[in-house]
């Protein structure tokens, strides 16, 4: 037997953490997210914004514990400059998000850009590597309906 979530967005409530630093690239991240979950049906998402990437665990976490949303949706690039800043805002951004997602069990799509350049950033925004906003949004639907499965009596639908 294999379980697996449906990409099937209809009915589903996420919520978007998008994070305004480097907004010229989240922006796009956004762009693509909204993309997906229209057109797999979805509502249209509540849009959170928060400074930077720093923050989005502790808002992440709130919205979490309110359980009105089905998903939580993080957006964001982290950019390497010249000092060790980059290392802690997003390993923090990271591990933060992940600890959020176990513990609340509500699904928290990754969307977060860490990359070398700004040049790969833009790669990942809607250029030659994709949309990871759109991606992630796929995941959020993927792992909505597959965490419902699970805890519905784990048959698939
Ligand atoms: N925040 C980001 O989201 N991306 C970055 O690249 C970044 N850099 O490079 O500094 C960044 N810093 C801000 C950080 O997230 C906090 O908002 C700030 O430290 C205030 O708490």
């Amino acid at each position: 037997m294999v379980i697996e979530g449906n990409l099937d967005g209809k009915g589903l409530k996420a919520v978007i953490v998008l994070s305004r630093f480097n907004s010229f690239i989240t922006e796009r991240l956004l762009e693509g997210a909204l993309d997906a979950l229209g057109r797999h049906g979805a509502a249209s998402p509540v849009i959170v914004r928060v400074p930077g990437a720093w923050e989005m665990p502790i808002v992440a976490a709130e919205l979490a514990r309110q359980k009105k949303y089905d998903a939580v949706i993080c957006l964001g690039a982290v950019i390497r400059g010249d000092t060790p800043h980059f290392d802690y805002v997003a390993g923090n951004a990271a591990s933060g998000l992940a600890h959020v997602s176990v513990e609340t069990g509500v699904p928290i799509a990754f969307g977060l850009l860490t990359t070398n350049s700004v040049e790969q950033a833009i790669d990942r925004a809607g250029a030659k590597s994709g949309n990871k906003g759109f991606d992630a949004a796929m995941t959020a639907i993927e792992m909505v309906n597959l965490l419902r499965t699970l805890r519905d009596d784990g048959k698939p639908a």
